[in-house]
């Protein structure tokens, strides 16, 4: 059992989809399991769509739901802003936040171009100068205890140097032509697609694995399906209803792929896409060093596979299931071997983060920290459209 001490901690969440609801989730459970030093109040839920935003508000029970996010980051009875909207309010929403003095925590990724990721990011150091302020972004694998133990042994240096990335994060949930139009594929509000939306995950956990920035990178995107059936209304990752006849077109890429180089010299390869039929949600990631190798896979998210090459013959190879209390964060749950799933990743994304407001450990990822990823992704962007650097293979 948690315990929750301390002042309350009053949070207004913008946004009622999908990520609303993981989020929702996590305030609502993470002082019942976890110690956390103040006591997460779900004070106000903010929805554009009223109904929605109702029906989300009575299933979690936040006290207020409100249509006006700008009205709910000025009031002096909120203490942190939750941002789950679509990319293109990002921006607006958390300088607001950070303006006003609260704490903020956004989705990844940040924003959707390095320019709104660099006036978020001066608008934290600001804030955090003048009133402690703490922001962070929602990169909730990063929470994965699997890949929490990974960076345990990663930091600790039990891989040696590292020659070798290999991250893939692969869905299918656009396979099919008439899967409808979505905001994750108006570039408009999404930023980037299939890249930013999952490519961004693979990116920031090689990054915080390694320790290390990706330096420079050489890539390729593709949109396989241009245009899609217009919704009535979007539900999760999809929706109901369809416009007859209508279709919209698609403005972002379905798949991306890529080579980087990270500045410790390390060779990464990247392969993100909504297109692996089959692959509902597998977010892979796989590192080799001198003396030894980790490899995650979040379709069997409590295990990682760990080879320590410096142990007798074939005795290195371990498949680690990552269910012991000394594994990070599982003391809180269920007795060893009783697993957790994909909530779980953002109810330990509120600890850590109530934590750092109260001073106990830092909020990481920081803005600054996803702003470095926003780089990566600006920089694939770019070289996958600069055909020039393209090498042409001979055709018969
Ligand atoms: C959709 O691709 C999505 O929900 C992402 O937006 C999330 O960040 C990821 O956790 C699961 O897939």
């Amino acid at each position: 059992m948690g315990a929750q001490s301390g002042p309350v901690l009053r949070v207004a969440l913008v946004g009622a989809g999908f990520m609303g609801r993981a989020h929702s989730h996590a305030w609502r459970t993470a002082g019942s399991f976890f110690d956390l030093p103040r006591r997460p109040e779900l004070a106000v839920l903010v929805g554009r769509d009223r109904e929605r935003a109702d029906a989300l508000g009575a299933g979690f029970g936040w006290r207020e739901v409100s249509t006006d996010w700008r009205d709910v980051v000025a009031r002096d009875d909120v203490d942190v802003v939750d941002i789950c909207t679509p990319g293109d309010l990002h921006a607006e929403i958390a300088v607001a936040a950070l303006e006003a003095g609260k704490h903020v925590l956004c989705e990844k990724p940040l924003a959707n171009s390095v320019e709104e990721a660099e006036t978020m990011t001066a608008a934290a150091a600001a804030a955090a100068r003048r009133s402690g302020t703490v922001a962070m972004c929602g990169f909730s694998y990063r929470r994965t205890p699997a890949l929490a133990l990974a960076r345990e042994l990663l930091a600790a240096g039990a891989l040696g140097e590292v020659r070798h990335v290999r991250a893939q994060y692969l869905q299918d949930w656009l396979v099919d032509p008439d899967a409808p139009m979505t905001w994750r594929l108006d570039a408009a509000k999404a930023g980037s697609g299939t890249l930013g939306d999952i490519g961004a995950h693979s990116i920031d956990t090689a990054q915080w694995l390694l320790g290390s920035p990706i330096r420079d990178v050489s890539a390729v995107l593709r949109t396989f399906v241009p245009t899609r059936p217009t919704l009535t209304e979007q539900v999760g990752l999809g929706g109901r209803g369809r416009v007859e006849g209508e279709r919209e077109a698609v403005t972002v890429d379905d798949a991306a792929a890529f080579t980087a180089r990270f500045a410790t010299g390390a060779l990464g390869v990247f392969e993100a896409t909504r297109m692996a039929t089959g692959r509902r949600n597998a977010n892979r990631i796989e590192i080799n060093g001198t003396l030894g190798s980790v490899a995650f896979d979040y379709e069997r998210s409590n295990e990682l596979e760990v080879y320590d090459a410096t142990a007798p013959g074939p005795a290195g190879f371990r498949r680690v299931l990552a269910t012991e209390p000394e594994h990070p964060y599982m003391s809180a749950w269920w007795p060893t071997g009783h697993g957790i799933g994909y909530e779980h990743g953002f109810t330990h994304q509120v600890v850590d983060l109530v934590r750092a407001i109260a001073g106990q450990g830092e909020a990481s990822p920081s803005f600054a920290e996803a702003l470095q990823v926003q780089r990566v992704l600006d920089a694939v962007q770019r070289s996958a459209a600069d055909e020039s650097r393209l090498t042409s293979v001979a055709l018969d």
